[in-house]
């Protein structure tokens, strides 16, 4: 019976620190220990069957031989777990050091790449950028800028009508704004002369759409008033911005137009950017191209805003932001501006 013991132990001794894994060893806890067929438990199992003598001598060293076999599973159980962790922190090594991988972002939209270009030479011209709402009541947007009902200047334009939550015909009666020059109106209510600013923003109007006309556009508003503001301060200011906008010497030329919150009017062109009034295709042979509407600030209009007659003059002008953006991009159609196709908005 000792020599078995011994034989055990030797067994135990070769293979319990050389099994492979966690798995292998379980077979050999199973071989060696466990409580059907372990080796050990049918050394115990038989201690009955020895004479009394042997009883105490043979237990002593099977009971010895059960703390070296556990000894020896404790320590190859700690190395495989050593080893374990060692090689899964190999697999899943990470140099945090790297730099990481950038995901895909946006980036502006033209029409605003170029109305923040706008603000800013404006800005620096002295000129203030102020907002005003989009939602309008039709006072704000015809009656005070001397558009009454039956007036003919009421059509020239066609205008989105909103309903008024409290009922059908309460007042006051709401639109999309046509323009940006209601916010004229809204900004000398509460500022007096003199004062200076541009007021870019979103304008609806309900129209059939083509390459140069959206029903949903931007324009930019431009207001100057003081005591002695004149045509030539105007002619100043414009062509300075122009200049600066499109990087060359630009010239302007005005011709007569009409609208019913200024006097006089006048339709702005600048020389064409593209062939310098060579005549091409984009200014229509004509050399020039027409970037906006522009005039004397009405004497109408001042009053609507409260102002005392007599007091001030001014000018204001006003452009499609889209338009200019065209321009200057050389962008065929405005309604690529709200297509959302990405091949489009990708080149800027
Ligand atoms: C006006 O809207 C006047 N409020 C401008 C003005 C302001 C005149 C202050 C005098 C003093 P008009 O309707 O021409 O004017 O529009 C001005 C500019 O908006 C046009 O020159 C054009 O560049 C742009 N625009 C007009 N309709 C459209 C459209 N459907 N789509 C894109 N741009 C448009």
């Amino acid at each position: 019976m000792v020599k078995e013991i011994k034989k055990i132990e030797d067994s135990a001794g070769s293979e319990i620190p050389t099994a492979k894994n966690r798995e292998e060893l379980e077979e050999l806890r199973i071989k060696f220990l466990g409580r059907e067929k372990g080796a050990l438990t049918l050394i115990l199992r038989s201690l009955k069957t020895l004479p009394d003598a042997d009883k105490k001598r043979v237990g002593e060293e099977a009971n010895k031989l059960r703390g070296v076999i556990e000894g020896l599973f404790a320590a190859r159980t700690e190395e495989l777990k050593r080893t374990e962790t060692e090689s899964i922190l190999k697999k899943e090594w990470l140099d945090v050091t790297r730099p990481g991988k950038k995901g895909p972002h946006g980036h502006l939209h033209p029409v605003t790449l170029v109305r923040r270009e706008v603000e800013k030479i404006f800005a620096s011209m002295g000129f203030g950028v102020v907002e005003g709402p989009e939602v309008e009541t039709e006072w704000y947007n015809f009656d005070a800028l001397n558009i009454p009902v039956d007036h003919p200047a009421r059509d020239m334009v066609d205008t989105f009508f909103l309903k008024n939550p409290k009922g059908k015909n309460q007042s006051p009666k709401l639109l999309l704004r046509t323009h940006t020059s209601p916010v004229q109106i809204r900004y000398m209510q509460k500022h007096n002369s003199p004062l200076r600013i541009i007021v870019p923003g979103r304008v609806y109007r309900y129209e059939a759409t083509d390459a140069s006309h959206d029903i949903q556009f931007q324009q930019v508003e431009g207001l100057m008033v003081d005591k002695n503001v004149s045509v030539a301060n105007f002619k100043g200011v414009v062509l300075e911005f122009f200049k600066k906008l499109f990087g060359m010497n630009v010239e302007i030329r005005l011709r007569p137009s009409f609208f019913p919150f200024t006097e006089p009017s006048f339709e702005i062109d600048i020389s064409c950017i593209a062939c310098n009034k060579k005549g091409c295709s984009i200014c229509k042979k004509t050399g020039w191209l027409e970037v906006m509407g522009a005039g004397m600030v009405h004497p109408k209009v001042f009053e609507a805003a409260g102002y005392a007659p007599g007091n001030q003059q001014g000018f204001a002008f006003g452009f499609g932001l889209d338009r200019v953006t065209m321009m200057k991009y050389k962008i065929p159609d405005i309604r690529l501006f709200h297509s959302g196709d990405i091949r489009f908005l990708k080149q800027f």
